[in-house]
């Protein structure tokens, strides 16, 4: 398939690229570099530096013989976008293309609003150049678990059949996120719900939480092809962040009770549920939402998972309550389907101690880089 991944230079994005490349994809790559200034601006980039998206490219090249085709540039422009539609003729796209941290977007009014500006931007201009060049193209659009909040009822996989005073219909499944940046990826299911109905497009949206790993198939076969690791407190999610405090002896950072449950996914995991996505297009007018997640864990279990995996490796951990700067229930119901993906096909690799060693060993790789300034600074909702 012609695939176009908007956000290729993500910790999602390249190595997507890199597997879809693999499997004689023709690949078009793009990104404005946003998530690298913005973490450069606000001092917390990842735990080891990458290449630029076009040396990656070539590095891609030269390795494997496959080629990935990448631009520069902002999917807010739509002057820069539509032609990029009507050249490639996609037959997929994937819209990694957000500012996706939820502490960032409740940084200050500055930050909330390019979080804003740039979720909904894009996606509006993403549903239009396909309008406009090419209709048949299916987006399959990153969203997050965190769109439906904790609500004390189970979570279903995007949908809900209602039935209100003797008549049913189906709807959205009730949301309310807890941060600034997953109201804007409910705003973004809306805005795509109104072009599916209105325009016919097809658009697989993916409900994901939050995602943990260093490694893929393709990121092994030379340095210079490695994604990003953040273990910041913006950018870093919390899988990652423990590992990276367990090696440098920071006490893990558990916020206020640590009952809050999430849905999480391996990296691994990630990418072959946007390939199964892509190949299961949905048909003209329909959108299809899976929640991409494996398994669910307290951050108290992960607290708990870590320091055991640290401690047999001979690091001295501790973990820590520390008052929650967040606004998010800490002792809650949670109760998600997640069985669409794996009835397309997905073969799920859980959270093993394996698991967890193999991240403590890239990790320790790179000790002498971390930086404890970093890992808390306490952004508050
Ligand atoms: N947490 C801690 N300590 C930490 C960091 C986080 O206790 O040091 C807690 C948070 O309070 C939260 C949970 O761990 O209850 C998950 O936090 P996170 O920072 O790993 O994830 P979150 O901010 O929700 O966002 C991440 C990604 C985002 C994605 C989302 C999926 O950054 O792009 O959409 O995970 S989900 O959480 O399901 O909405």
């Amino acid at each position: 398939m012609r695939v176009l991944i908007l956000g290729g230079d993500g910790y999602l994005g390249w190595p997507t690229a890199m597997t879809f490349s693999k499997k004689d994809h023709e690949v078009m790559v793009v990104d404005n570099y946003l998530r690298r200034d913005l973490a450069r601006k606000h001092d917390v980039e990842p735990l080891w530096s990458v290449p630029n998206l076009l040396e990656r490219v070539r590095t891609w090249h030269e390795i494997t013989g496959h080629t990935i085709r990448a631009r520069i540039g902002d999917c807010c422009e739509y002057s820069f976008l539509a032609p990029i539609f009507k050249e490639f003729q996609p037959e997929a796209v994937i819209h990694y293309a957000e500012q996706p941290s939820a502490p960032y977007s409740m940084l200050n009014h500055e930050a909330a609003r390019i979080t804003l500006n740039n979720n909904l931007q894009s996606t509006m201009n993403i549903a239009w150049a396909i309008h406009e060049h090419v209709p048949t193209c299916h987006i399959v659009k990153l969203g997050t678990m965190g769109v439906y909040g904790t609500p004390n009822i189970d979570i279903e996989e995007g949908w809900i059949d209602i039935e209100h005073k003797g008549r049913k219909d189906r709807f959205l499944f009730p949301r309310q996120a807890s941060s600034f940046y997953h109201t804007t990826k409910i705003q973004d299911t809306d805005m795509l719900w109104f072009y599916v109905r209105t325009w016919g497009i097809r658009v697989t949206d993916l409900q994901q939480g939050p995602v943990y790993g260093i490694e893929t198939d393709d990121t092994i076969l030379d340095d210079r092809l490695k994604t990003i690791f953040s273990y910041d407190e913006i950018f870093g999610t919390v899988l990652n962040r423990f590992v990276v405090q367990a090696v440098s002896g920071y006490p893990l950072t558990v916020y206020g009770k640590g009952g809050q449950t999430r849905g999480y996914i391996n990296i691994k995991d990630t990418i072959r549920c946007v390939e199964l996505a892509m190949l299961n297009s949905p048909k003209a007018g329909r959108l299809n939402i899976f929640n991409q997640v494996t398994e669910t864990f307290s951050v108290n279990e992960l607290a708990d998972k870590v320091a055991r995996v640290g401690r047999d490796r001979g690091h001295h951990v501790e973990v820590k309550n520390i008052k929650n700067p967040r606004i998010e229930k800490e002792e809650h119901y949670y109760n998600p389907t997640y069985s669409g993906l794996k009835e397309l096909g997905l073969e799920p690799h859980l959270l093993t101690d394996d698991v967890l060693n193999s991240m403590f060993e890239g990790v320790e790789k790179y000790k002498q880089n971390i930086q404890q300034h970093k890992i808390f600074r306490g952004v508050k909702w």
